[in-house]
């Protein structure tokens, strides 16, 4: 088993989605004992705090169909120098949710050192959606699109110009809600997507290692897992501010995280969209570090 040395990092962002909460996410996580569960593996850890965020919010939102675009920039932008200056030290980073739009700014910083990097999107949703096809004008529900060069300038362009990842190094795992627009770019990209569809039919084992030889013969030379925790059922994962029904069990997500921990591919990971207003005793956070647990090698035997 690999012993890294991980960096933390908490970003208590609420500000890409209009349910208050998320923002209490990395306090949950690390209450729930991230940090000596995987210190207790082996590895070392280093917990970096928190990313500032802006504690007023803006009022010239609604015009663009982006909420609260400034203050989200200002976060991602922020968290990007710090994941940057993470893996500019050889550190595993560990990003703490936060609502799903801070993988724009954790990914934007990877790009510092990683040129061809490999994205897993574990999620109930596909967050494909720009301003223009996007239902709710939440920027959690569109950074997948920005990632890959599409939506607002100001957050295609944070940290570096255009592009952070290539659509055929993406793989989605546990979609089932999907908007139009977004279902329209997936097409057209050709991208890699299981829904629950393919889990259910054919079984995670069969999934990951579809999943994990896809972007191996893509020669990745780096991984990311983005783990949005409302792709497990809500029945594991009720703190989540949109809950689909029909999802990913935690049996099924334990398998997955140590099938990517017996792959050594995982390079970086975030944990996202924990919230605690609308958890039940703190389940949700309870479940990330579990997940945790297994992605870096927790074994019973
Ligand atoms: N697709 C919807 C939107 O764009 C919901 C996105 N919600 C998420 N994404 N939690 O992971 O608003
Ligand atoms: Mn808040
Ligand atoms: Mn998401
Ligand atoms: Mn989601």
């Amino acid at each position: 088993m690999r012993k890294l040395d991980i960096s933390v990092i908490g970003v208590p962002l609420d500000y890409g989605q209009s349910r208050r909460g998320v923002d209490m996410g990395p306090s949950a996580i690390r209450y729930a004992g991230a940090i000596k569960r995987l210190e207790a593996i082996g590895h070392t850890l280093k917990d970096e705090g928190d990313v500032q965020v802006s504690a007023v919010e803006h009022k010239d939102r609604e015009a663009t169909n982006l909420k609260n675009l400034e203050e989200v920039v200002q976060a991602t932008s922020e968290l990007a120098n710090r994941v940057a200056e993470v893996v500019e030290k050889g550190n595993f980073p560990l990003v703490l949710g936060g609502d799903h739009s801070i993988a724009i700014g954790t990914i934007a910083g990877l790009s510092s050192k990683y040129k061809n990097l490999g994205v897993i999107w574990y999620d109930a949703h596909v967050d494909m959606n720009t301003a223009e096809t996007s239902p709710s004008g939440n920027i959690h529900g569109m950074p997948l699109a920005v990632l890959m060069g599409r939506g607002h300038e100001r957050l295609v362009n944070i940290y570096k110009d255009g592009q952070k990842v290539k659509p055929e190094n993406i793989v989605i795992i546990g979609a089932r809600s999907v908007d139009p627009g977004e279902r329209i770019l997936i097409k057209d990209l050709g991208m890699k997507v299981f829904t629950m569809h393919e889990i259910d039919r054919d079984g995670m084992t069969s999934v990951m290692k579809e999943a994990i030889a896809y972007l191996q013969s893509k020669n990745v030379d780096g991984v990311h897992l983005s783990l949005d925790l409302d792709g497990l059922d809500p029945l594991y994962t009720p703190g989540v501010g949109t809950p689909v029904p029909g999802g990913i069990s935690y049996r099924e997500s334990h398998l997955a995280m140590e099938m990517l921990e017996d792959s050594g591919m995982i390079t970086s990971a975030e944990f996202v969209e924990v919230n605690p207003i609308l958890d039940e005793k703190n389940k949700t956070a309870d479940v990330a570090v579990g997940l945790m647990g297994s992605l870096f090698g927790e074994k019973l035997l």
